[in-house]
């Protein structure tokens, strides 16, 4: 039987990992900086552990020589999202890169899994440039939303403690939680337009607070009661939560601060 280097062999995948986490932060941090929605809320990624590799080898007959081949989650990447419909734009988002070849999709939220399990899997071909060339290996994205993530978290655990054995009577339990995690889900698709409203407003607000404050530290050095000044009606407008009146004031002290610099 091959005996395996696992330490080497998975680095192309824990690269892939890295690489992938990145890549789609940077899609995150790009759609919020431009004060655009993004689809994506946050992403977790793991190399499959080498236990967990040899136990589902065993379980499917996979030979050691073909784990590259047939063992589709060695790197896993998995993108939460806030609402479900964000899910088909994140799907959307990795059909169209060209960094990557999809090789299949697994749609779990149509189609359930029996233990309740919903998430949309995508298993794609990613290419990593290694210290010996080029080695293409095949990772698995899990999209999902946050309450998903929630059930399959706890189910996994549970899962684990039972070691895959779970109760029957936890079983159904387990079904019913996870249709009224979907139910949630559908729930919030319907005020969805309300929530990213606030989440703007929340931003909007945040981001002209940290103007003022750079104002207020720059004006200090070049006008000690200008400074002041704004200061003393930046807690005024944050004690009576009056978002306009934060906004005109960063209006004012980006001019003050223009003017200095002229
Ligand atoms: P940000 O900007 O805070 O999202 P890492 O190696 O640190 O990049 P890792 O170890 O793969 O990431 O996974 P980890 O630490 O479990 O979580 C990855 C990112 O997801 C972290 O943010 C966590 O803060 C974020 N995260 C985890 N759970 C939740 C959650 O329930 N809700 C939200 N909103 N975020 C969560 P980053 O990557 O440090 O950056
Ligand atoms: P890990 O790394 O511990 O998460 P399978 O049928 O599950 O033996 P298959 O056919 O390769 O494996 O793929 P499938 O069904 O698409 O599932 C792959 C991964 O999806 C699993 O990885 C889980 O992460 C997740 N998943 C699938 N079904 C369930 C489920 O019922 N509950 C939970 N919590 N997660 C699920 P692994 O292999 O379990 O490993």
């Amino acid at each position: 039987m091959a005996v395996i280097d696992w330490k080497i062999f998975l680095l192309p995948y824990e690269q892939a990992v890295d690489e992938i986490k990145v890549k789609f932060k940077s899609i995150r941090t790009e759609l919020r900086t431009k004060n655009e929605y993004s689809p994506i809320e946050f992403i977790t990624g793991r190399v499959k552990q080498i236990s967990s590799i040899i136990e589902k080898a065993n379980k499917f007959d996979i030979p050691i020589s073909r784990i590259v081949e047939e063992m589709e989650d060695i790197a896993g990447i998995r993108i939460m999202c806030q609402f479900v419909d964000d899910i088909h734009k994140v799907v959307d988002i990795i059909r169209n890169r060209k960094d990557m070849q999809i090789m299949y999709e697994k749609n779990y939220i149509k189609d359930k899994k029996p233990s309740g399990y919903r998430s949309y899997h995508i298993i794609v071909k990613y290419g990593v440039e290694t210290a010996y060339g080029h080695k293409d290996i095949l990772a698995e994205f899990q999209i999902r939303t946050l309450a998903m993530n929630f059930w399959a978290t706890v189910e996994h655990s549970l899962n684990y403690k039972y070691m895959h054995q779970i109760p029957d009577i936890i079983k159904t339990e387990l079904i019913n939680a996870a249709d009224a995690a979907f139910k949630l889900d559908e729930l919030m698709l319907l005020i969805k337009d309300e929530i990213i409203d606030s989440q703007k407003y929340f931003e909007e607000k945040s981001s002209a607070v940290t103007d003022i404050t750079d104002d207020i530290n720059f004006l200090s050095n070049e006008n000690i009661t200008e400074a002041n000044r704004i200061n003393m009606k930046l807690n005024k407008a944050l004690e009576d939560g009056n978002i306009n009146e934060i906004l005109s004031l960063r209006e004012s002290s980006k001019k003050l601060v223009s003017k200095k610099l002229k």
